[in-house]
Formats: structure tokens, C-alpha cells, sequence
């Protein structure tokens, strides 16, 4: 059965069509830099907003229907996996990422949840087989059902880091047994909400700890793709551990798990997080850990998650420079944590959302090659640090340089009397004129 009636699938038409339905920049097959558009951005339909969420909001319901027709729990998850597949054949998206419970409903115990997704992820491992579809990762929902109030690994409640590693294990044998290419750590409510009756050094113990035995466990039934933690600083909680790129950096370090993990960097998380969306790409990236994307945007009036589809070219053209410096995705690729707004509640609304967004980024992709090709931005980059090349730059770079030597050095010179320009505005000139020009 069609379930997105009417909606023809979605080619590429070129800058100046008209057609609603109609990629405008993201020519699949088109080759950038060695590699076609589609390997370079490796799109994925994020399962929970494309399929699930209904467009409730603090101050009202629904104003979608994601019931499938169906009321019986499985019933409905095969009704939701077969239009899933028919909206990612029809957009031409190659992955998909889910949460457990996005793909089926929690049953009333585990054992009933996880016989659930037994027979639903064997429905989907057919349906990808049939589509040529691939699972970019999968992740467990430890923030929705209330048992998760206090947190989940970092819960008080040491029942409830059970039953979270427990939840965690079935994910990841989804994961492996859909082929999955990454698995995601986000930490909904791995937080708090006031140090009053926090433990905090215990509970970044306890989420340490259950990271720990999920990567070896994941190993250890043939896992080889990549582990993500996604960064978010706040909300649900007042305050998530995994605050940003920096901060998970440090968390990984000091448990001694940065060699088995990458980071998925948000929009809308880096920007909660008083960032860039580059920053917090450029970070990962300095570090060796830049793994995967969440597309979206958030609103620069709003102070929460609104999970926007991303159309501003500048964010995107600048998160694009970042990938391609990084080298390009390796595991991950572009999943859009994105969700129309409450007022856009038709099918096809979902469509034209995917329409934008897959062209902002490929856009952006094409916008960023032109931003190397030009080479200014990178050429004054270069240059401003160009003293570090010779004298006692060089030393310095070379660690040769001892304290009482730049003393010296510093004493002969007296003061500095030479600074060069940043050119700010100059480079901000500059990507304009290549995104406008
Ligand atoms: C929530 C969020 C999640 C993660 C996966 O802000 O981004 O959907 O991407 O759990
Ligand atoms: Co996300």
C-alpha cells in the first residue's frame, strides 16, 4: 500500500526548477572532489521525527497523524517501517537511525519490549534488503519512559543503571544484526537538575561504566563500526554531562574511552551550548574525533532544541569546510534530527522539509569546495601563523625553544612592535562573495 500518495519521487531538476518537488542542488550522482554528492553526504531519515513524533508541543497536541492506520503495538511498527522505506525510496535517502523504541512501542516489561523488536528489526532487515537501504546507527530511548526521572546510568537508582545496560545490550544487538554502521550514546537525562542531591563524580562513574561494558559487549558480538556520544548541554535537564565537544572530550579521556569513541555533532546542541555549529565540528575534528552529523537548526530567537531542517547556506557551507578538512565521513553521515514545524502537519510537508534540507547541505557541500578551491580563507589562515615557520617560531614549534632562551629573546626585542591585521571583516567579505558571487 502507498502510503505517501501522490508524491512522486524525488530527482534532481537543477537551481532554476520550480517543482516543489524537485532537488535543486543535490544531484546525487553528480562527482565534487573525486567522490559523488550522495558519498560525500551519506543522508539518513531519522526514525523518531520522520515517523513517530505527531507535532505535540507544551501548549497542545498533535496535529499529525503517525498512527499508520494501525492499533496493535506490532502492527503499527510494520505499517510505520513499510512507510518509512516507501518516503526513503521516494527521497532517494540511503539511511536510516532509530531509537529502540521509535521502531516498535515499549511493550509492559522488558522481555515483551525486546520480543518486539525481534520481530520488528527482522521486518526491517527484509525491508533493506528489498530497498538497498542502510541502518547509519541505532541508539536506545533511556530518557522517555519514567523510570528514567533521575537519570539512567547516572540514576541514583541502581535497579535503573540495570535495566539501562540491560535496554542498551538489546539496541546494540539490533544494531549489529541490521548492519548498523555507528551506535549513538545521548544522554537525555545523564545529568541534573540541582547539585542538592547530586552525586555528580558517582554518576559520571556510573554513565563511565556502562559505556564501558556496552563497547566491549558490542565488540565482542562482531560491532565495528563506531561509537558516538552526541553532545547536548542542557534539556531535558537543567545540565547534561555531555555538554559539548570539549567536555565529552575530557569525559572520554579521563575513563579512557577516546580510542572507542567518535562524537555526533548536533546544530541545535552546539548552539545551546553558546557555540557554532563549526566550533563544535572544529573541535572534533582538531581532536581525531569527528564522527557523524545530526542536521538541524535551531532558532536564534529561541532559547530550546526546535530541531528545525537546516536551509541556511552559511552554517552549512561552514559545517561542510569542516567535514571535508576532517577527511569526509567515514562511518557516519548526515542524519536530520530535524522536524517540521507544528503548523506544517502534512505528508507533504515532511517531503519539501527533506527537499530543503538535503539541498542546504548540498549546497553547502558545493559551496565549501569553492571555498577551498579559492583558497583565501586558507591562504590567510596560513600566513597569520607563518612566524611559527622560521626563527624562534620555529623553535618553538619544535619544542626546542627552553624558557631562559625566549627570555632572552624577549629582552633583546624589548617590546613587540610588530602585530599583523586579523581582517575579520575582510574573510567575512570574502565567503560572501563566494556563496553570493
Ligand atoms: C535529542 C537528540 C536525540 C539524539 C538521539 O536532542 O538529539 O534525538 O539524536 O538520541
Ligand atoms: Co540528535
Amino acid at each position: 500500500m502507498e502510503y505517501y500518495q501522490g508524491i512522486p519521487k524525488i530527482t534532481y531538476k537543477g537551481k532554476d526548477s520550480k517543482d516543489p518537488f524537485s532537488f535543486k542542488f543535490y544531484n546525487p550522482d553528480e562527482v565534487i572532489g573525486g567522490k559523488t554528492m550522495r558519498e560525500h553526504l551519506r543522508f539518513a531519515m531519522s526514525y523518531w521525527h520522520t515517523m513517530c513524533a505527531e507535532g505535540v508541543d507544551m501548549f497542545g497536541a498533535g496535529t499529525s497523524d503517525k498512527s499508520y492506520g494501525a492499533k496493535d503495538p506490532v502492527e503499527q511498527a510494520k505499517a510505520k517501517a513499510d512507510a518509512a522505506f516507501e518516503l526513503m525510496d521516494k527521497l532517494d535517502i540511503d539511511y536510516f537511525c532509530f531509537h529502540d523504541r521509535d521502531i516498535v512501542a515499549e511493550g509492559e516489561t522488558l522481555k515483551e519490549s525486546n520480543e518486539r523488536l525481534d520481530i520488528i528489526s527482522a521486518y526491517i532487515k527484509d525491508l533493506m534488503k528489498k530497498h538497498n537501504k542502510k541502518l547509519l546507527w541505532g541508539t536506545a530511548n533511556c530518557f522517555g519512559n519514567k523510570r528514567y526521572m533521575h537519570g539512567a546510568s547516572t540514576s541514583p537508582n541502581a535497579d535503573v543503571f540495570a535495566f539501562t545496560v540491560a535496554q542498551i545490550k538489546k539496541a546494540v544487538e539490533i544494531t549489529v544484526a541490521l548492519g548498523g554502521e555507528g551506535y549513538v550514546f545521548w544522554g537525555g537525562r545523564e545529568g541534573y537538575e540541582t547539585l542538592l542531591n547530586t552525586d555528580m563524580a558517582k554518576e559520571q562513574d556510573n554513565m563511565a561504566k556502562m559505556m564501558r561494558m556496552v563497547v566491549d559487549y558490542a565488540r565482542s558480538i562482531g560491532f565495528k563500526g563506531d561509537f558516538y556520544i552526541e553532545p547536548k548541554p542542557k534539556e531535558p535537564t537543567k545540565h547534561q554531562y555531555d555538554f559539548d565537544s570539549a567536555t565529552c572530550l575530557a569525559f572520554l579521556r579521563k575513563y579512557g574511552l577516546d580510542k572507542d569513541f567518535k562524537l555526533n555533532i548536533e546544530a541545535n546542541h552546539a548552539t545551546l551550548a553558546s557555540h557554532t555549529f563549526q566550533h563544535e565540528l572544529r573541535v572534533a575534528r582538531d581532536n581525531g574525533v569527528f564522527g557523524s552529523i545530526d542536521a538541524n537548526s535551531g532558532d536564534p530567537n529561541l532559547g530550546w532544541d526546535t530541531d528545525q531542517f537546516p536551509t541556511n547556506i552559511y552554517d552549512t557551507t561552514l559545517a561542510m569546510y569542516e567535514v571535508i578538512k576532517a577527511g569526509g565521513f567515514v562511518h557516519g553521515g548526515l542524519n536530520f534530527d530535524a522536524k517540521t514545524r507544528r503548523g506544517s502537519f502534512t505528508k507533504e510537508d515532511i517531503f519539501l522539509a527533506y527537499i530543503a534540507g538535503m539541498d542546504a547541505f548540498a549546497l553547502g557541500l558545493r559551496k565549501a569546495y569553492t571555498l577551498i578551491e579559492d583558497g583565501r580563507i586558507d591562504k590567510f589562515v596560513e600566513d597569520r601563523y607563518s612566524s611559527y615557520n622560521t626563527g624562534i617560531g620555529k623553535k618553538i614549534t619544535d619544542g626546542s625553544a627552553t624558557i631562559e632562551e625566549l627570555e632572552a629573546y624577549a629582552l633583546k626585542m624589548g617590546d613587540v612592535t610588530t602585530n599583523t591585521s586579523g581582517r575579520q571583516e575582510y574573510l567575512e567579505d570574502v565567503v560572501n562573495a563566494v556563496l553570493f558571487g
